[in-house]
């Protein structure tokens, strides 16, 4: 593993830009919101947007985080297609460090907390090897410890230790309830659990009603939702989030964690993919050809919007010249 490059443009005068920001638009994953967290701390007349469109609109006086613009505003990020906007204050090109990192990097005044919470999004990005080797997990490793205790629960990416479990509650929450997530943020922020427990007790009976569910989800989780197919030569292997449940979106890192190879998540509108490979991404494009309405991604993760919702029948009968059933 190398080190990740990233850019940041030395020639800016980060504290002065930083200060003159007044919206935060930041993408709805923990990624996104925790990045917004740290800035809305150090800077707290911003005010903080969080969706899940791709581009936002801004000006000179917003900040862009985790997305991309067409406009003035100052992007911080890592999807390699936003190598393009006008404004980079922080960009990894590699996708290797999630903008929560590059945010606290950037950071003139920070501490543990902006530490801890960069940690926990290179874990929900899926970029822990990276973070372990080199960014924030590596450091708060050596800092607060008690982070890296062994924790009796299963996690999507299969390490069972204390930051990781914290780390898929944040997860769960920004995609299940994302306006909740940057509550949760924030008051995690204030009062920096320190472990499961300390961070459950800060969600209502509803959102640990669900990080409930979802733990039971992982102690009980079943191999055999993904299938093996072929799309030209490669192995795929895909599964229907409807059939998953609603926690199919970690099922896929999990499967992916311990099988590693090329995964299609079929979510009805939405097609989830991880490969390293992009060719065969550039092919299941290809394949479904007039039903998509936009792609796009980073390092490893995909994603494809269709045209409409369509049955997981028609989707697999679309694919079917590129897929033999094995
Ligand atoms: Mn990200």
């Amino acid at each position: 593993l190398r080190p990740a490059s990233s850019s940041n443009n030395t020639n800016l005068d980060v504290a002065s830009i930083l200060s003159s920001i007044r919206k935060v638009e930041a993408d709805a994953d923990w990624d996104g919101i925790s990045a917004a967290v740290q800035i809305k701390m150090h800077y707290p007349k911003v005010d903080v947007r969080i969706g899940n469109s791709k581009e936002v609109t801004s000006d000179i006086h917003t900040l862009v985080l985790d997305q991309g613009t067409k406009g003035e505003g100052w992007v911080v990020d890592h999807h390699p297609i936003n190598a393009k906007c006008k404004n980079l204050l922080s960009f990894c090109e590699s996708g290797e460090k999630p903008t929560s990192t590059l945010v606290y990097n950037l950071l003139p005044e920070k501490n543990d907390t902006d530490l801890m919470l960069s940690a926990t999004a290179e874990i929900t990005d899926g970029l822990y090897s990276y973070g372990l080797e080199s960014g924030s997990l590596k450091l708060l490793s050596k800092k607060d410890s008690y982070y890296f205790r062994d924790s009796n629960r299963s996690t999507q990416y299969m390490v069972d230790k204390e930051i990781y479990a914290m780390a898929d509650i944040f997860a769960l929450i920004s995609l299940h309830i994302p306006q909740a997530a940057l509550r949760v943020g924030i008051e995690a922020y204030e009062s920096r659990p320190k472990n499961v427990e300390e961070l459950t007790a800060l969600l209502n009976k509803n959102e640990a009603g669900l990080v409930e569910d979802y733990f039971a989800f992982m102690r009980n989780f079943s191999e055999d939702h993904f299938k093996y197919y072929k799309i030209d030569n490669y192995d795929v292997r895909i599964g229907e989030a409807r059939n998953i449940g609603k926690f199919s979106y970690f099922a896929l890192s999990r499967m992916l964690t311990k099988y590693p190879g090329n995964y299609i998540l079929f979510r009805g509108k939405r097609v989830s993919m991880r490969t390293n490979d992009q060719k065969l991404f550039d092919t299941t494009v290809k394949v479904l050809d007039k039903n998509v309405v936009s792609y796009g991604g980073r390092k490893g993760w995909h994603g494809i919007i269709l045209k409409e919702e369509m049955s997981y029948r028609k989707f697999l009968g679309i694919m079917e010249k590129g897929i033999v059933s094995k």
